[in-house]
């Protein structure tokens, strides 16, 4: 049996009912073939995709808090620490009732990646509580902040992991869990990123991870001979992803038509209003059908169906696994030439296939979302010299940042006889810079 085989079988045996981390691992060790096969003695004996897969270390704690009833709650939270080969640990922190840890573990393992194809020093981590901050005060999401981050506190630090924003935690609970930790650690460090502007936050950190998704979405299409102006465009999502990533798309030119949530969405004919769509989703924190009901041209529909809207460009935005084999094929029947994802894994492994095999230019995640986690790198480089840079400053380096990326794994699909397959050049190029640093640094 082959080494990537034999580890995808003993990564599914190892870790039962964790189906989206097997998923993450078969899709990165797939694609990893060609370099596990050029190298496989090396690599086998240094056990370096079986350490791959195993996180450093992971925590998972009690979260109880009160709510507004006097009623005790209890959450249970999570940090996974996954590889700091190449830096601190660094990834977000996902607020869902959904998040299990293995959801978790897929998340971490995909930011090794990520983190490595920004070309910052950063290593992978991601945490989270399945504690659902929908339908809560503030006081609650406070008393829930303070005290999943009493616990949290004991494993993090400005030079060891530093968590930051994902589904569900925004400006808001980042705020809450920074007051937490000073008031605990007592020191004032750059111990999250996605903080506010008045205490240590960068500026362009909130717009990173859509206007990154977008920048590097355009220069795939230029390197294809397209132009993304002019282009129809359909976002699923309206959280903090989708927001920027409509907000860029129109300033390049191109029109975004639908945009969801988890019980709808919704298809405008004119176009996205983003100003509308931020007030309803940031100020008011309302439903997709309040945007719905403030705009003529928007028709709301429940459940799914975003994909199934004719378009040139899809960008999922919202959650994993929401791309599914039909929609993919919906999209390749519409005439769709470019998917980028600005989710993590938004797309099944046969839905990726399927539009790879269709010609349909593919983004992964791990390449094309990784401007957030970019950017709260800068963030994290204006805390350490304690300055901060203009907006013009870090939005100019995020846009070479995602550019540089696309031409890194596009190169390196075209090295191992891959090209224009950008899931196997991502992954190869994120793998080779870790796995060099795991071998340099020994047996750890
Ligand atoms: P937000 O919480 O701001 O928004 C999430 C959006 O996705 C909401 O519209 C939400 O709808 C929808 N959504 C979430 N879960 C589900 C679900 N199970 N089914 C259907 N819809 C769902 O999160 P972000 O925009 O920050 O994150 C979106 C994606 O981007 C995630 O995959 C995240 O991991 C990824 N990402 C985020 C980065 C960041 O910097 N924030 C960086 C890189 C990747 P509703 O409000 O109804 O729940
Ligand atoms: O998935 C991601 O890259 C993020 N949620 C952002 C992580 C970060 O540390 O900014």
């Amino acid at each position: 049996m082959s080494y990537v085989d034999e580890v995808l079988e003993r990564v599914i045996a190892k870790n039962p009912a964790e189906p989206e981390f097997h998923q993450a691992v078969k899709e990165v060790l797939n694609s990893l073939r060609p370099i596990i096969e050029a190298n496989e003695e090396k690599y086998r004996k240094e056990a370096l995709l079986e350490r791959i897969t195993e996180p450093d270390r992971q925590f998972k704690f009690r979260v109880p808090w009160v709510d507004d009833k006097g009623q005790v709650q209890v959450n249970t939270g999570y940090r996974v620490q996954f590889n700091n080969s190449i830096g601190p640990y660094k990834g977000g922190l996902r607020l869902h009732p959904s998040v299990n840890l293995g959801i978790i573990k897929f998340l971490g393992f995909e930011q090794i990646f990520k983190n490595s194809l920004t070309g910052l020093p950063i290593g992978g981590g991601k945490g989270g509580s399945d504690f659902d901050p929908k339908g809560k005060s503030d006081r609650e999401v406070m008393a829930f902040c303070q005290s999943f981050m009493t616990e949290l506190c004991k494993y993090i630090g400005a030079d060891t992991d530093v968590p930051a924003g994902d589904i569900g935690t925004g400006a808001r609970e980042i705020g809450y869990m920074f007051g937490q930790f000073k008031k605990i650690r007592g020191t004032y460090e750059g111990v999250l990123t996605g903080k506010g502007l008045s205490y240590g936050g960068s500026l362009a950190r909130t717009e990173a991870t859509g206007y990154g998704l977008l920048y590097l979405t355009a220069e795939m299409l230029k390197c294809n001979g397209h132009d993304i102006k002019g282009k129809t465009v359909c976002i699923s999502g309206s959280g903090n992803v989708a927001i920027y990533a409509t907000q860029k798309a129109q300033q390049l030119g191109a029109k975004v038509v639908t945009v969801s949530d988890s019980t709808g969405w919704v298809y405008d004919a004119e176009g996205i209003d983003v100003n509308l769509l931020k007030e309803v989703k940031e100020v008011k924190r309302a439903r997709l059908t309040e945007y719905a009901a403030a705009r003529p041209s928007a028709e709301y529909h429940e459940g799914r169906g975003v994909w199934s809207i004719k378009c040139d460009i899809a960008l999922p935005c919202a959650t994993q696994n929401e791309l599914l084999l039909d929609d993919a094929k919906a999209l390749v029947t519409n005439g769709c030439i470019a998917v980028a994802e600005g989710a993590n894994m938004p797309t099944t492994l046969e839905a990726t296939e399927y539009l790879q095999q269709n010609k349909v230019l593919f983004a992964p995640g791990k390449a094309a979302n990784a401007g957030g986690v970019a950017t709260s790198a800068l963030e994290m480089s204006q805390n350490s010299e304690r300055l901060s840079w203009s907006f013009e400053e870090v939005d100019s380096k995020l846009q070479n940042i995602m550019v540089n990326i696309f031409h890194n794994l596009d190169d390196a699909a075209k090295r191992y006889g891959k090209e224009g397959d950008y899931v196997a050049g991502a992954n190869i190029a994120g793998f080779e810079k870790v796995a060099e640093a795991m071998i340099a640094q020994g047996v750890v």
